[in-house]
């Protein structure tokens, strides 16, 4: 208790909430709580499980910086390979003391007297002096509110909810969406025996090639005798993706020769993989390259064109009890369908009710944008860290490396805080109004607004994204600047 070791509640046991435990831990707090809503840890690796699932960044990428991993079974491993990393992670960490399993966080207020949190699960209030939401960015499924879907007699799941008491061999199968998720599903649908599996497109992906291979056991062993190897495939994902982000979002002569390029490759990808130019016309995308989330993979267009798969660009008109009508009058008879219909990027939080100063709620304070300054902090919520929050996604940028630049940022908050050179970790009203100003005028000069519909920006064609480099966002995250804070000494 006090301010040396102070009570620390982490909302999430996933990625980031297990390395905030970690570090944390590591900076000499003791009194740490992360409540996990579910049985298990994990987050997205727990909740997504569906055929294919996989990470689109490589493996020795997709780890925490300390702590690498040379077992990684490819450079693309499973879902359930990554689940397990993590479940390793806190055994190896010792953080799985202070998890607490299938306790869902309902509420949380702040108390002015007390100047701490009170985070409230079904089983009970848990008292905070710092409070960390590490709830991820894509949680939430979309399910759009297709007409008669409720009179559809087959099954009908989200990606992130898969049923797998459903058995999928031999059966019709309906796909909704073409972003990464549904990308890595259709070519296990359309390779189990006797599925006959349609594709409802909406708007063409480009994509991206990657191919994955198994490492060798001998490969493993090197790694683990030589970890600049792992650190070596680290760093030069980390470049590839970073100048792949400064081509979409920088204006210099070599971030638009970039773009050209990566733009010429994925219409040369197309060309070469797909032989059926009316098929690859459908399946040409009208805007610009990385406007949308560029889809990673290597096996789309492959499987897409097998005889068992069939792609319907016409519109969904409804769902009826024995499939889909699509906008052209044809029905298509489905035994099963599968909504890979993405995420609501803005849940954060909720649906939990969340109450900072004086009662304000997140709903006031998000009433007009929803935006955090440096993407973390928000006026009148103090000792209150959004992990992931606005503006984190940066491009095809490992998670885990924005989350440990968030992390090292928020802990340099806390050290000051607990020197008692910080009355209170709050941003100034001001901060984030410059910041939100700064983002809405930048991603106008970015490709992400050049003209397409993507989660990446809001219905306001403000970005959810970070308009920026990934340099930028390193230089932005190395050090808070105070004067975007109250209260630098005790007392305002
Ligand atoms: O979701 P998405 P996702 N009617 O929003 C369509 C991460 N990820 O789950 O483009 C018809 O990208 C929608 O169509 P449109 C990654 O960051 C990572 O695939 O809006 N269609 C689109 O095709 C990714 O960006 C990995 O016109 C509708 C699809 O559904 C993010 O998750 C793996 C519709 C949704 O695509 C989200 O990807 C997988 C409607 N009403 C995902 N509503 C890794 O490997 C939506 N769609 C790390």
């Amino acid at each position: 208790m006090g301010r040396d070791n102070p009570g620390v509640v982490i909302i999430g046991a996933g990625m980031t909430g297990i390395l905030l435990a970690i570090k944390l831990q590591e900076a000499g707090i003791t009194d740490i709580t992360v409540l996990e809503k579910k049985e298990s840890i994990g987050g997205t690796w727990r909740e997504n499980t569906y055929p294919g699932v996989a990470c689109d960044v490589p493996s020795h990428a997709y780890t925490y910086s300390f702590a690498p991993n040379p077992d990684w079974s490819s450079h693309f491993p499973a879902g359930a390979e990554i689940h397990q990393y993590f479940k390793d992670i806190i055994e190896r960490f010792d953080v799985a003391k202070f998890i607490r399993y299938n306790e869902p966080v309902t509420a949380c207020a702040y108390d002015d007297a007390t100047r701490r949190w009170t985070v409230t699960t079904e089983r009970g209030d848990y008292e905070a002096d710092l409070l960390f939401s590490a709830t991820g960015i894509l949680h939430q499924p979309k399910i759009p509110g297709f007409p008669g879907r409720d009179t559809f007699t087959g099954h009908c799941f989200h990606t992130a909810r898969w049923d797998h008491s459903v058995a999928l061999a031999g059966k019709r199968i309906g796909i909704i969406g073409t972003g990464s998720t549904a990308c890595q599903v259709i070519p296990e649908l359309v390779a189990m025996p006797g599925t006959d599996v349609t594709v409802f497109q909406r708007t063409p992906q480009w994509t991206a090639y990657m191919e994955d291979r198994p490492f060798a056991d001998w490969e493993k062993a090197r790694f683990a005798r030589q970890p600049w190897r792992m650190q070596l495939i680290r760093w030069l994902s980390s470049f590839v993706y970073s100048r792949g982000t400064a081509a979409l979002a920088g204006d210099g002569v070599f971030d638009r020769l970039t773009h050209r390029l990566m733009a010429w490759n994925a219409r040369k990808l197309l060309r070469d993989a797909v032989t059926d130019p009316a098929l690859r016309e459908k399946l040409t995308p009208d805007y610009q390259f990385g406007c949308k989330r560029v889809v990673i993979t290597s096996r789309f267009y492959d499987a897409i064109q097998q005889p068992n798969a069939h792609l319907v660009t016409e519109g969904i008109e409804r769902f009826e009890p024995s499939g889909i009508r699509t906008q052209d009058g044809t029905l298509h008879e489905l035994d099963i369908v599968v909504l890979a219909t993405g995420f609501d990027p803005t849940a954060f939080m909720r649906p939990m009710a969340f109450r900072g100063s004086g009662g304000l709620s997140i709903e006031q304070a998000w009433e007009k944008k929803i935006t955090a300054y440096r993407s973390m902090f928000l006026p009148g919520f103090p000792n209150f860290f959004l992990m992931l929050g606005p503006n984190s996604p940066i491009g095809n940028q490992s998670v885990i490396e924005i989350s440990e630049t968030q992390t090292r940022f928020a802990l340099q908050l806390v050290d000051e805080w607990r020197a008692g050179r910080l009355d209170r970790i709050e941003c100034t009203p001001a901060a984030v109004a410059r910041w939100a100003a700064m983002i809405r005028e930048k991603v106008q000069h970015t490709v992400w607004a050049s003209g397409c519909d993507s989660w990446y920006l809001d219905a306001d064609g403000d970005a959810l994204t970070w308009p920026f480099t990934w340099n930028k966002w390193v230089a932005m995250m190395a050090a808070p600047d105070f004067s975007d804070f109250v209260a630098r000494d005790a007392g305002d």
